[in-house]
C-alpha cells in the first residue's frame, strides 16, 4: 500500500506516506489496495462515461456510482476490504453497460469511440489473490521515476480534491439535488486522471477548475440542506445529556439523520448529535422534533471514549470512523459509504435494529445538575439577516477584523494552535468557524460585540459554502475586493474535503490562507512554491505571529 491522502499520513525525515502493513489511520494494506484499484475502475468507467456524454448518450445514475464509489475511499470512511471487493464487481459491470452505450452512441454517428485512456480496458481479477497483484498498476505514484513527485503530487491533488467533491454532491443527491453539470466534470476529471498527465502547468489549471466544480456543488449541497430542512437559524444546543433512551448520530448525512428522527418520533427515544451532526439542530425541520435533545461529545478523533460511554447505540453517517472499541463493538452501526468489518451496515434507513438496540440499552439514567448550552446556527442567511449591523460595526469601528478558524480537527497536537489563535484573538474581532475543528474552542466565552456574537458558528465543513456567501456579500458591501476585506482565513486541514475547499478558496482568487497543521505530504515544495507565489498560501506558524500578521503587526 502507499497512502498520502491525508494530515495525519505516517512522517519521516526520509519519506512522507503510509506504506507498511496499517495506515495511521487504521486502513489495512489489502483494503489500501482495493481503493486503489476501484479508484481505477472509476477512471475507466468515466472514460465511457465522458465520450458517451460528448455523443448525446447520458445516464446520470453512472455519476451517481462514481461519487459513491470515490466517498467509499476518503478518509475514515469504509476499512471493510470486502466491501471493497463487491464494490470491484460492480464497477466492472457498470463499465461493461456503459462501454455498450458508449460504443452504440458511436455507431449511431458513425464515429470512433476511443482511444481511451488503460483504466477503460482494465479488467479486474475475479480472486481476491490476483486483485491484489493487480493493484500496483493503480498506485496513486504510478510513474513516479518518470515524470517526478511533483506531478505524481499534482495528480493527487485533483484525486484527492474530487473526492472531496464527490463527498459533497453525495450528499447533495441524497436530498435530491443533482446537476448535469457536476456529473460531467467529475467524469471530465477522472478521465483526464486516466490519461495520466505530466504537464505540472496544464494540472495546476485543472485543480482551480475542480475548485470551481466544487463552489457548484457546495452550492447545490446548501440548496439541498436548506430546501429539506430549512435555513439555519440561531440556536441553543443542550450539551448536558437527559435522562432516558438515547441514540447518537455522527457524520454529516442530515438526510439520515432526518429519516431516523422521523421513524424514533414519540417512540421516548432521545436523539444526540455528535461531531460534525451537531449543526442539526439550527435546521427548523429538524429542530421541531423535541426528541432531538441534544449534543454530546466532541470532534470525531475523541470516540473511542465518548462512543464506549455513551449508554446507547450510535449510528455513523459519514467520516470519520475511527476503530469501533469492544466495549462498544456492538452497539454501533454504520451507514450509506461507512463500513468497518464485523460491524452491522444498515441501507435504505431502515433503522429498526438501531431502534431495538437503543430500547434494549439503559439510555442516561443519572445526568449533570448544571446544564450548558452553546449557541450554533450563523449560517449565511442568519449572518446576512444582521448584514446591516455588521456593515456599520465595521463602520464605526466597532468590528476591526474577521477570522475564518475552520475545518477539519484531528489528533496531531500541533491543534491546539486553533484554540490558542481564537484565544487570543482581539476583542473588536469576530470569528467565524465551520467543520470539526470548532470543538477547539466552541465552548470559548468570547462574549459579544452590541448584539453580535463574537464567535458565530456557520455549521459542518458540507456549510463553507455559507462563508463564502457572506464573504462576497461582505465585499459587495464594502464595494470592494474579497482580498481587500478585513477577513483572514485560518484554515485546518484533515482529510480530503478539505482539500476540495481549499481548491474552491484558490479558484476564488483569495490569498493569504494560513494552513495547517501540516501541509499536504503530496504538496511538494516546488508546487508549494508556486502556491504561494500565485495565492501567499503559507503554513500556519504560531499563533502570536500570524494574529500579528493577519492584524498588520508585529509580533510583540
Ligand atoms: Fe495514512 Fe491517511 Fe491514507 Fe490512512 S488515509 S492510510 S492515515 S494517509
Ligand atoms: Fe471533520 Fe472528519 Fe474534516 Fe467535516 S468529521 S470536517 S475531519
Amino acid at each position: 500500500m502507499f497512502c498520502y491522502q491525508c494530515e495525519q499520513t505516517y512522517r519521516s525525515d526520509h519519506a512522507n506516506g503510509c506504506a507498511t502493513s496499517r495506515g495511521v489511520c487504521g486502513k489495512d494494506a489489502q483494503t489500501a489496495d482495493l481503493q486503489d484499484l476501484l479508484i481505477h475502475e472509476l477512471k475507466g468507467i468515466a472514460c465511457y462515461a465522458k465520450r458517451a456524454r460528448e455523443l448525446g448518450s447520458v445516464d446520470n445514475t453512472v455519476g451517481g456510482f462514481l461519487l459513491y464509489g470515490l466517498f467509499t475511499t476518503l478518509t475514515n470512511v469504509n476499512f471493510n476490504a470486502a466491501r471493497f471487493t463487491a464494490l470491484l464487481q460492480e464497477a466492472a459491470t457498470l463499465r461493461e453497460r456503459t462501454q455498450q452505450r458508449c460504443t452504440a452512441a458511436a455507431q449511431q454517428q458513425g464515429v470512433a469511440v476511443g482511444p481511451l485512456a488503460a483504466p477503460a480496458h482494465f479488467v479486474p481479477a475475479s480472486e481476491l489473490g490476483q486483485l491484489l497483484q493487480q493493484a500496483p498498476q493503480a498506485a496513486i505514484t504510478v510513474g513516479l521515476q518518470e515524470v517526478g513527485e511533483d506531478v505524481v503530487g499534482l495528480r493527487a491533488l485533483i484525486l484527492y480534491g474530487l473526492k472531496g467533491v464527490a463527498a459533497y454532491a453525495h450528499h447533495a443527491r441524497m436530498l435530491g439535488q443533482e446537476s448535469d453539470e457536476v456529473y460531467a466534470g467529475v467524469e471530465a476529471t477522472l478521465a483526464l486522471l486516466a490519461a495520466e498527465p505530466t504537464d505540472a502547468d496544464q494540472l495546476l489549471e485543472e485543480a482551480l477548475a475542480l475548485g470551481r466544480l466544487n463552489l457548484k456543488v457546495m452550492e447545490l449541497l446548501d440548496a439541498g440542506n436548506t430546501g429539506s430542512f430549512g435555513a439555519p437559524q440561531p440556536t441553543q444546543v443542550r450539551l448536558t445529556p437527559v435522562i432516558g433512551k438515547a441514540i447518537l448520530v455522527s457524520g454529516h448525512d442530515l438526510a439520515d439523520l432526518a429519516a431516523l428522527l422521523e421513524q424514533t418520533a414519540g417512540m421516548g427515544i432521545n436523539i444526540y448529535t455528535h461531531g460534525e451532526m451537531l449543526p442539526a439542530h439550527s435546521y427548523p425541520e429538524l429542530h421541531k422534533y423535541p426528541h432531538l435533545v441534544g449534543n454530546y461529545g466532541g470532534a470525531w478523533q475523541d470516540q473511542q471514549q465518548e462512543f464506549a460511554a455513551f449508554p446507547g447505540p450510535i449510528l455513523m453517517t459519514s467520516n470519520c470512523i475511527i476503530e469501533p472499541q469492544p466495549r462498544y463493538r456492538q452497539r454501533i452501526f454504520t451507514t450509506g459509504p461507512v463500513g468497518w468489518p464485523g460491524v452491522r451496515h444498515l441501507e435504505n434507513h431502515n433503522f429498526s435494529p438501531l431502534i431495538q438496540a437503543a430500547q434494549a440499552l439503559p439510555g442516561f439514567t443519572t445526568v449533570p445538575e448544571q446544564e450548558e448550552q452553546i449557541t450554533i446556527g450563523f449560517g449565511r442567511s442568519a449572518v446576512l439577516g444582521v448584514a446591516d449591523s455588521v456593515i456599520e460595526a465595521v463602520k464605526a469601528g466597532a468590528i476591526r477584523h474577521f477570522f475564518l478558524v475552520g475545518g477539519c480537527d484531528g489528533a496531531a497536537p500541533g491543534r491546539n494552535y486553533y484554540t490558542d489563535f481564537v484565544r487570543q484573538t482581539p476583542q473588536d474581532t469576530v470569528v467565524l468557524t465551520l467543520g470539526c475543528n470548532k470543538y477547539r474552542f466552541n465552548r470559548e466565552p468570547l462574549g459579544s460585540i452590541g448584539e453580535i456574537p463574537r464567535l458565530l458558528d456557520m455549521g459542518q465543513c458540507n456549510d463553507s459554502y455559507s462563508a463564502i456567501k457572506v464573504a462576497t456579500a461582505l465585499a459587495e458591501a464594502f464595494e470592494c475586493d474579497l482580498n481587500e476585506l478585513p477577513l483572514s482565513l485560518v484554515v485546518s486541514w484533515f482529510e480530503q474535503k478539505a482539500a476540495a475547499v481549499l481548491l474552491t478558496l484558490l479558484a476564488l482568487g483569495i490569498r493569504n490562507i494560513r494552513l495547517g497543521p501540516s501541509l499536504p505530504a503530496f504538496i511538494t515544495p516546488t508546487v508549494l512554491e508556486r502556491l504561494t507565489a500565485a495565492f501567499g498560501l503559507r503554513p500556519i506558524t504560531s499563533a502570536e505571529a500570524d494574529l500579528a500578521a493577519a492584524l498588520g503587526r508585529s509580533a510583540a
